[in-house]
């Protein structure tokens, strides 16, 4: 049994291990966020560490060299289990096992079969291992990336914007501004997290849409997702989304599934899809929305565009239920729109 001061040093580490993973100005790409805190025997922070983006060392490397010869007898704390494999750089178990490191205690299991083992080459050389310290919370900082790898294809957040009966657009065909500013920059804040932005042609044609991250962040530093434009209608070589503000990318399929394949192979772990009805209801029938947000406008159009079409639902008995995860009221005064966060329920 380790001691109850022991365990309450690594608990700590842990919690600023995940902190330095989300350290601002890493970049979001393929890799995972990681962190990485050394303690000595008596609970002490040696060393810190956390992964700067693909290609930079991992965080125990860079927790290891800021330690030197002070990392020999230490417990690593890492959000991640250490990688076995040499990939851009190389394996974190030989680099702790060579550093004299005496044990180790991760939150998440490594999801990617590549890098995957490091638990046991640790054990094998003599070093304890713990795991699960924290594993939620350091599953939610990866959640997009560990998702990608168990299920081979990028994570999927459905964000639409309504009225209160279900309208995304007015009979005219006018959609600006349903919502309200607040909910508008909420929108680029997401966006910024995600590594896709995806539309149809459709929503290309009738809306112009721009697709970058904007509004209240500096755009020289904000991240620029991918726009990803799916479907096999031409877009206009005029059309504001082949603007070069951002990376553009058509994918020419109809197919849910194919266009998920593709940006994967492309290394985005996180789609932010943004289309229409038909993009959306595809995507909801084919089971392949991972999360919604919905901006919901305190107003009635009566008529108009729904914000998903046709989903083959006949009878109430079929509706497709989702669970509420949050509730939050965006705005103020006369400006207010309600965002609901919601998951499939099946899962
Ligand atoms: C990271 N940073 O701090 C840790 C990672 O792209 P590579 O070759 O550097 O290897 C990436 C894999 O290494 C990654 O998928 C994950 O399984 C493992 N651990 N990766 O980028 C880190 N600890
Ligand atoms: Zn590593």
């Amino acid at each position: 049994m380790r001691s109850e001061q022991q365990a309450g040093a690594e608990q700590r580490a842990m919690r600023r291990a995940l902190d330095l993973a989300q350290s601002p100005g890493v970049p979001l790409g393929p890799n995972p966020r990681v962190g990485c805190v050394l303690l000595d025997d008596e609970g002490q922070v040696v060393a810190e560490g956390h992964h700067r983006g693909a290609g930079t060392p991992h965080a125990e490397a860079a927790a290891l060299t800021e330690a030197g010869a002070a990392a020999a007898g230490t417990t690593a704390v890492v959000t991640l289990e250490p990688c076995n494999h040499t990939g851009r750089t190389g394996p974190c178990t030989e680099a702790l096992i060579a550093a004299g490191v005496c044990r180790v205690v991760f939150a998440q299991p490594d999801p990617n079969p590549v890098a995957a083992g490091g638990e046991r080459r640790l054990r094998d050389a003599g070093i304890e291992v713990d795991l699960g310290l924290l594993e939620r919370e350091a599953r939610a900082v990866n959640r997009a990336w560990t998702f990608a790898l168990e299920h081979r294809r990028p994570f999927v957040t459905w964000k639409l914007a309504t009225t209160l009966d279900g309208r995304s657009a007015a009979a005219d065909g006018t959609s600006r501004w349903i919502t309200s500013r607040a909910s508008r920059v909420d929108t680029h804040r997401l966006r910024s997290r995600c590594d896709v932005v995806l539309v149809g042609t459709g929503t290309i044609e009738v809306d112009d849409p721009r697709l970058t991250v904007r509004d209240e962040y500096d755009e020289a530093l904000a991240h620029q997702p991918l726009r990803a434009v799916m479907g096999l209608r031409d877009v206009a070589a005029g059309a504001t989304v082949l603007d070069g503000a951002a990376e553009t990318v058509l994918l020419r399929t109809r197919d849910p599934r194919e266009a998920l394949a593709e940006l994967h192979a492309r290394d985005r772990r996180h789609v932010f899809l943004e289309g229409g009805p038909t993009l959306a209801a595809a995507f909801l029938a084919a089971g392949l929305v991972d999360e919604v947000v919905a901006y919901v406008a305190p107003t009635f159009l009566g008529a108009g565009r729904s914000a998903v079409g046709d989903l083959g639902i006949t009878t109430i008995g079929d509706a497709l239920h989702l669970r509420v995860e949050d509730v939050t009221v965006l705005g103020s005064g006369e400006q207010t729109d309600v965002r609901l966060t919601l998951t499939p329920a099946h899962r």
